[in-house]
């Protein structure tokens, strides 16, 4: 009978042995993955950039520009973490601004640059003015044309751009064929889209060379350092990787300025030392962004110099080095011009345009001034096309111009409302 019981106690020892046994074979396998572990690790830090992160590193291993916080460990983690994530330079273009935003329809584009214009719609400003004059009126007289071509002439427009708009108003009424408000409203927008649509570049900036370098002149206070703040946001939110070139040395404000748009947009700046040559710093900006793969260099530069050196050679001086540092480089060189000091600018304006290949305006604080009809005269004036215009001082004020949504929104009816164009 003992022998049944120790036989018992034997086989459930047995059992409870072989059931451990089991237990302990299933879990030893789950605690080998680890090795793996170090991968997934490095695998965020290397795929995404974080946003609001200042320059773009260069993501790809080898350039290691800035590759501070990486211990830097061995390939194979990398090459891991490149398997799933975006391609090489995705980290760079991670957009840190606000998406701009980019009205979906034309009704909108239209609406949003009215608002921008408000103080040249208002009563006393150039459409309000001129609709004041020629809506409502029945008969389209000499008088009229004499009053029509005042408020352009007061408007910025400009002697012979006015003389241009208005030839053909004259021709139409000489021919009889302007027998109402609504026709005479028709011959000046159609003239002013002839006017503004100057052969040259259109649209925003499009990408001509890696980078593409572009240059941004003009006067003191014109609006320079603040577009390209607004550039680089647009540019940023389309996924573009933009370096800043602080080219306006004479000014340690002019640097800061730039600097602070760079933390805000998320651009790395170039910059030199307190009076440093602007051509160097430009030129070690398009090197910083070869170096990082980057898509576009918006190079500030000085609207007036404290020394003897003239604006315009240094402006020539700075263009040159550029191209040494890259052929075709500058692919742009923007002028920007300040809408408020109307035909004044323009002698100025064409000092630039002598010296330099420009390849376009922007024209800043149109909403600042009641005479938008600036924009007819500057282009016709100096025979660019306008590229760009400010409209406040917000990153998205700064609007791609496209003629004919401009003049609608300068020169047409308002939607629905009272006071329309054609009556
Ligand atoms: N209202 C308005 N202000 C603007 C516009 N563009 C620039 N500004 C302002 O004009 C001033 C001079 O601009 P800044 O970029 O420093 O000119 P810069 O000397 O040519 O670089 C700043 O106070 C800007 O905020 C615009 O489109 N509208
Ligand atoms: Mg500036």
């Amino acid at each position: 009978m003992l022998a049944v019981y120790v036989l018992i106690a034997v086989i459930a020892v047995l059992v409870v042995y072989f059931l451990f046994l089991r237990k302990s074979g299933t879990e030893t396998p789950a605690v080998t993955p680890p090795p793996p572990g170090p991968q997934l690790e490095r695998k965020p830090a290397d795929s995404r950039a974080p946003a609001s992160a200042e320059p773009a590193k260069p993501g790809t291993a080898p350039s290691g520009t800035a590759t501070g916080p990486e211990p830097s460990p061995p390939p194979p983690p990398a090459r891991k973490g490149r398997e799933s994530a975006p391609p090489p330079r995705a980290a760079e273009v991670v957009p840190a601004a606000p998406a701009v935003q980019v009205p979906g329809d034309r009704e909108q584009l239209v609406e949003g640059m009215r608002r921008g214009l408000a103080k040249s719609r208002e009563t006393e400003g150039f459409f309000g003015r001129l609709r004041a004059l020629i809506s409502g009126k029945r008969e389209i007289d000499a008088t009229l044309v004499q009053e029509m071509e005042e408020v352009l002439l007061t408007s910025d427009v400009g002697v012979e751009t006015t003389a241009l708009l208005m030839d053909r108003v004259k021709q139409g009424l000489a021919r009889g064929e302007l027998s109402d408000a609504e026709k005479v409203w028709e011959a000046l927008r159609s003239e002013a889209l002839k006017i503004l649509e100057v052969d040259g570049r259109r649209g925003g900036i499009a990408l001509r060379g890696k980078p593409t370098v572009v240059l941004l002149v003009g006067v003191n206070g014109a609006g320079k350092t603040t577009t390209i703040g607004k550039l680089a946001t647009k540019l940023r939110a389309n996924g573009q990787h933009v370096v800043l070139a602080a080219g306006d040395t004479f000014r340690a404000a002019a640097v800061q300025q730039l600097v602070v748009w760079g933390e805000r947009v998320g651009c790395k700046v170039v910059k030199g030392k307190d009076g440093a040559d602007p051509g160097s710093v430009v030129f070690d900006a398009i090197k910083q962004a070869q170096d990082e793969g980057a898509d576009i260099v918006l190079a500030d530069t000085a609207g007036r110099l404290h020394t003897k050196t003239n604006l315009m050679t240094e402006m020539k001086k700075i263009a040159k080095t550029a191209e040494k540092a890259l052929p075709d480089a500058p692919h742009e060189i923007l002028l920007v011009m300040d809408a408020t000091t109307g035909q004044n600018a323009l002698a100025q304006a064409k000092e630039f345009k002598e010296a330099l290949p420009l390849t376009g305006i922007v024209l800043t604080k149109l909403d600042g001034t009641a005479k938008g009809g600036v924009v007819i005269g500057v282009a016709h004036a100096l025979s660019l096309p306008v590229r760009f215009v400010g409209l406040g001082e917000r990153a998205e004020d700064l609007r791609e111009f496209a003629a004919e949504p401009f003049v609608e929104a300068l020169l047409g009816r308002e939607a629905g409302g009272q006071g329309s164009a054609s009556n």
